[in-house]
């Protein structure tokens, strides 16, 4: 944990969040800035700065990220409607928040490509 880091404080309850779901591996809160009718962040508990810096060792948390992604969309009603997943990594990806977390975007339809 890193009290500098403002998803450790949400985490750790020190920060308002509207939080979805939480375990002892992950949690998931809403994005203060929505870019679509549900817009929610999936995060490790534990403080992982982004992808880049995941080992062999967080593979358990990397698949609790997904399998919750799945379950957000499902009580958010967007699992049949579609969804999409995002993880933004580093500067060329406009990585802003340096907790890595996983963005679940859904509820109208998405453009793609981008960038
Ligand atoms: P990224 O560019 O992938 O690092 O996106 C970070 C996201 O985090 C961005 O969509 C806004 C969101 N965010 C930043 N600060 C807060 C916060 O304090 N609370 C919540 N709920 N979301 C935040």
């Amino acid at each position: 944990m890193s009290s500098s880091c403002i998803f450790c404080r949400i985490i750790q309850g020190e920060a308002p969040a509207q939080m979805v779901y939480q375990d002892e591996l992950v949690s998931a809160f809403r994005d203060i800035r929505p870019v679509a009718p549900v817009h929610v962040l999936v995060v490790p508990n534990k403080h992982i700065a982004a992808l880049s810096e995941v080992t062999e060792e967080d593979q358990a948390i990397l698949g609790r990220m997904l399998l919750v992604a799945r379950r957000v969309a499902e009580q958010e009603g967007i699992a049949q409607s579609g969804f999409r997943l995002i993880v933004n990594n580093g500067p060329d990806a406009n990585q802003i928040v340096y907790h890595l977390h996983l963005h679940v975007i859904g509820g109208h339809r998405l453009r793609f490509p981008m960038g």
